[in-house]
């Protein structure tokens, strides 16, 4: 499509949607949005990654509950390819605080509060590109067309 905004951006399905088996509904709706996987992995995330790629609240009083919720087990890192789709996934999430995330969204559906939250994506183009870069070694995206 010309002028199409064509982005990509990176998921983590958090340990809350691993151990309730969400994964397979969460990534229907990825892909009912017209979104393709272009990358895919599955890893313990370690402290060192978690505070990396939580920087920005590693000084918060809430820090080492959330690094010890997302360190928990082995989570599934994804990387998705679509027109506008940093904001639109972070919209087919809702807010960040499930309790406030209405019914649709997949927060809303499946999440439990602000830390089990069932996924997490980049919240900007400049973070995506960052943080598919912290996950993703070049050669494992796969930039398909469709
Ligand atoms: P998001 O991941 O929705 O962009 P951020 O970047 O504000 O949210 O926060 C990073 C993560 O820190 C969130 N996903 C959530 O798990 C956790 N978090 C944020 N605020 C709080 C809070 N007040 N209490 C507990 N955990 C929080």
């Amino acid at each position: 499509m010309v002028g199409a905004l064509m982005q990509r951006t990176l998921i983590i399905f958090k340990p809350d949607c691993m151990d309730q088996r969400h994964v397979g509904n969460v990534i229907d709706r990825f892909e009912q949005a017209g979104f393709a996987i272009i990358g895919c992995k599955m890893t313990l995330l370690t402290p060192a990654l978690l505070r990396e790629h939580y920087a920005h609240v590693a000084d918060r009083p809430f820090y080492p509950h959330l690094e010890a919720f997302m360190g928990a087990r082995p989570v599934l890192i994804m990387a998705l390819r679509g027109e506008q789709v940093v904001q639109r996934v972070r919209d087919l999430l809702g807010p960040t605080d499930s309790r406030k995330a209405a019914k649709g969204t997949i927060r809303g559906d499946f999440g439990t509060d602000v830390t089990v939250n069932v996924v997490h994506a980049s919240d900007s183009e400049v973070n995506a590109a960052i943080e598919l870069a912290r996950f993703f070694r070049p050669g494992e995206l796969y930039d398909v067309k469709s």
